[in-house]
């Protein structure tokens, strides 16, 4: 197990870096201390070429100017809250419009934006990032001084874990999760379209055409959101399925996962051989499959267009301040947010 760190470059005149962990089994995994961003997974295919199987870019800048949170860590509250506003105990929370009159994924400078403490952490058989950062009482709108620790762990089993913690001095919201956009195809040879992907959920939730959770859970039976026995993303792309089309041509939903965490979600592709099995302990998984990735820029050489990368966004459910039936994001005073979610990579 090696660590390595190098300067990646400068943000508003402060140093970002980025470390990189490796395994005995050449796996690779960098991470910025800028938004906690994983800006690269190497992994083997089945006949052991090593490449990239995420959308990242190489330089501050990129991200800065074209990143729809590739890679990034999520908060405080991941997904859309309606309004752009809550209550708690009786008082109403203006948070930032960056979503037409919605707030998305904690705001104009929510957790991807924050240049994060990094200690490394070396083991006989980990290697592991530990970010910290005091989001202050105010931050985006929401309310109480809120210590975040973010922890990236790879191991020599090509595990790759994330887990979240965060304690508030006040009650308020958080929901944290990663924006990784993965396709295993490496290097971004193919769009994710014929990627296979297994989800162990019977119901996702229903959007309306702001994106927001309508409170309605669906039954994924004998539709395009039929994960549960291995389903190609092209099903949902070419399906004329209301929510697939509402969309925007594909997925952008909220999937309730059960309580069961062994290989939750499966993803595979079958021309590299290479299989992500992703397990955790939240509640639910947002799959977005780049519906909105297109943009005059390029990717690491490749233009950027639909269906290049996919999300598996382990959460809380978005909009939840707003939905009683869904599970709470409240986080009570003095107590510990933990959420943990495992990728395991293999062929
Ligand atoms: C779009 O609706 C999608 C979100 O789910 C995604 O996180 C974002 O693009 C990057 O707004």
């Amino acid at each position: 197990m090696r660590v390595y760190q190098e300067r990646f470059g400068v943000l508003n005149g402060q140093t970002v870096t980025a470390y990189t962990l490796v395994n005995d089994h050449g796996m690779e995994v960098t991470s910025l201390d800028y938004g906690c961003i994983i800006s690269r997974i190497i992994v083997p295919d089945q006949k052991g070429t090593k490449e990239n199987v995420i959308l990242g870019f190489d330089t501050v800048d990129d991200y800065v100017n074209h990143s729809p949170y590739f890679g990034a860590v999520i908060g405080r509250v991941a997904g859309r809250i309606s309004g752009a506003e809550f209550e708690l105990d009786n008082q109403v929370y203006q948070l930032d419009q960056n979503d037409g009159k919605n707030h998305l994924h904690g705001g104009k400078i929510g957790f991807d934006k924050i240049i994060w403490k990094t200690e490394v952490v070396e083991k006989a058989d980990s290697v592991a990032l530990v970010f910290t950062y005091l989001s202050k009482d105010g931050e985006e709108g929401y309310p109480g001084n809120v210590n975040m620790k973010v922890t990236y762990t790879l191991t020599n089993d090509n595990e790759f874990q994330l887990a979240y913690e965060g304690v508030s001095d006040q009650r308020t919201l958080l929901n944290v999760t990663n924006h990784t956009y993965f396709n295993l195809s490496g290097d971004l040879k193919r769009e994710i379209l014929d990627h296979v992907l297994t989800v162990n959920s019977n119901q996702f939730a229903e959007l309306d055409s702001e994106l927001i959770p309508t409170g309605e859970l669906l039954a994924v039976e004998g539709t395009p959101f039929d994960f549960t026995a291995g389903r190609k993303i092209k099903d949902g792309v070419e399906s004329q399925h209301p929510q697939n089309v509402l969309a925007g041509k594909g997925y952008d939903h909220p999937f309730v996962l059960g309580e069961n965490q062994h290989e939750q979600i499966v993803l595979k592709d079958e021309t590299s051989g290479r299989t992500l099995i992703v397990e955790t302990d939240q509640p639910a998984v947002v799959l977005y499959t780049g519906n909105q990735l297109e943009g005059d820029f390029e990717i690491r050489g490749v233009k950027a267009r639909k269906y290049l990368g996919l999300c598996l966004e382990t959460q809380g459910m978005p909009d939840a301040i707003h939905q009683p039936n869904f599970p709470s994001v409240i986080l009570n005073k003095g107590e510990t947010y933990q959420a943990k979610t495992k990728w395991r990579f293999t062929v």
